[in-house]
């Protein structure tokens, strides 16, 4: 769904600052807020596919969307890391798609394809860490389990 709000976003993505090493950054307005995809880190090629912020912190019935800066990834939520009664997504590949968080807690959120090499994020709604508990019983293979557990190590600090 690539709505003109959406498209907004990814236009203020690309803007950045008008340097020509500007990083694309994610814009917050009001209530409305985006997670890039990218292929690498900014400033860090070393640290390839992120979600970016990594961890995104908003008030309950804000929503976020996923803008595919870069080709090739999605955001999925992880099954046991979500609230009770909350909605899970699975967004399209390289397909803007924006997900409404009525429900206060944490989220951790994957990229299908790069899930493994640790392409993964938290949303955490009206700073509400209720659910951490169970959030951190999920296990995870290769890096996405070194890095949510460094991503929910933050939370706690
Ligand atoms: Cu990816």
């Amino acid at each position: 769904m690539l709505t003109r709000r959406n498209f907004m976003f990814s236009v203020a993505a690309m803007a950045g600052t008008g340097s020509a090493l500007a990083c694309p950054a994610p814009a917050s307005v009001g209530n409305a807020h985006s997670v890039l995809m990218l292929n690498a880190a900014c400033g860090d090629p070393d640290t390839p596919n992120v979600f970016e912020p990594a961890i995104l912190r908003i008030k309950p019935g804000d929503s976020v969307t996923f803008v595919p800066t870069d080709a090739g990834h999605n955001s999925a939520s992880k099954r046991g890391m979500i609230p009770n009664g909350a909605d899970a997504w699975n967004g399209a590949m390289d397909t803007n798609l924006t997900v409404e968080f009525p429900i206060p807690g944490i989220y951790g959120h994957i990229c299908l394809p790069h899930y493994e090499w640790g392409m993964v994020g938290l949303i955490v709604v009206g700073n509400d860490l209720s659910n951490l508990h169970s959030v951190k019983k999920v296990r995870h293979p290769g890096s996405a389990r070194k890095v949510f557990r460094s991503l929910l190590k933050e939370l706690e600090a």
